[in-house]
């Protein structure tokens, strides 16, 4: 698409909202819609894909849309694998803490009616894709942080936990002696799992959950549980998620940026490296931290691209799941 009538059409698009007056932007969804018939809907079979080489939990996030399941399900339950997986110090349960030592969990999900949930600043809840849904479902409210995410959790009937483990704790006594608080590139080749879902009906929907920067600020939040950082959602067009340093992909609203790329006409891997470009055109340092980013559209297309290598993406499609090597901005 050439670029002036991108810009005019985004800036339409942002005037119809602005002014309230969204007779535009319906034309613009129902032709959306109507590009996709229903027999181009299964066109690619049911796909997920996450951000790093998170296996497991890629493939039963894959399984379960294969057997039909709607693909929130499968991605919440998907994602659920990496939080519960103790030696994983990224995610969930025995994530890296805070510098003061509390590990504080952030997560958001979000489904193909363009609902979503977040929760933020969590202590006790290993499960917080699952607790953001609750939030979404059972709730009036987008985001829940801190005591009141946890309090709502206890009454919903999710258990809370110490989330510190021994191994952790111990990582973080070893950090301390030196304190020395500097992005980490890759860790470990896993980080942030940002899932997403393409079902046997066509819709999507995703998940983003993480422990966030190991020795972070107390109360300090990053992109994953920020709907249009971390994650994104758009039925009509697709989806997207982010890994990496938060504070960089909160600025370019990465995730919602890809999707309107994409609605704008590029394709998943396209709008995936404009983002990655957008971050680094404008910022020197770039250089010194990480940004990746998944995508998927409507028709089960997908691509990632990163600014250093060493970022995969799993994908599962056609009863296969498979690592994906990103291309990266620096070489
Ligand atoms: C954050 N994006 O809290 C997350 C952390 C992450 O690779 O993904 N690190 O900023």
């Amino acid at each position: 698409m050439k670029r002036r009538n991108f810009i005019t059409r985004t800036s339409l698009n942002t005037l119809a909202l602005g002014l309230g007056i969204n007779s535009l932007a319906n034309a613009n969804f129902k032709q959306n819609q109507l590009k996709l018939k229903p027999s181009e809907k299964l066109a690619s079979g049911p796909v997920a894909i996450c951000t790093w080489e998170f296996t497991k939990a890629n493939a039963t996030a894959g399984a379960l849309l294969d057997q039909g399941l709607p693909a929130l399900d499968a991605v919440i339950k998907g994602v659920a694998v990496e939080e519960e997986n103790i030696k994983n110090t990224t995610v969930g349960k025995g994530g890296s803490p805070d510098r003061e030592g509390n590990v504080t969990l952030d997560a958001c999900v979000m489904d193909h009616t363009g609902n979503c949930g977040s929760v933020m600043a969590v202590e006790s809840i290993t499960n917080v894709a699952a607790l953001a849904r609750k939030v979404m479902e059972d709730t009036p409210h987008v985001i829940l942080v801190g005591k009141g995410a946890e309090e709502f959790a206890v009454e919903s009937g999710f258990t809370a936990e110490n989330l510190l483990t021994p191994e952790t704790e111990k990582l973080w006594k070893e950090w301390l002696k030196t304190s020395d608080y500097k992005p980490v590139i890759n860790i470990e080749n896993h980080d942030t799992i940002g899932m997403l879902g393409l079902d046997k009906d066509g819709n999507i929907s995703g998940a983003c959950t993480t422990s966030g920067l190991a020795y972070k600020m107390k109360g300090r939040v990053g992109d994953s549980p920020v709907i249009g950082s971390g994650l994104f959602i758009d039925n009509t067009i697709g989806g997207a998620a982010a890994t990496g340093m938060g504070e960089e992909v909160i600025k370019t609203v990465g995730s919602f940026l890809i999707v309107e790329l994409m609605r704008n006409g590029m394709s998943p891997q396209e709008a995936c490296e404009e983002a990655v470009n957008r971050i680094v055109s404008t910022n020197p340092n770039h250089t010194n931290f990480q940004v990746a980013y998944i995508a998927i559209n409507k028709q089960g297309e997908t691509g990632c691209y990163c600014i250093h290598p060493g970022f995969k993406m799993m994908k599962y499609s056609n009863g296969e799941n498979n690592p994906v090597v990103a291309g990266s901005h620096l070489k």
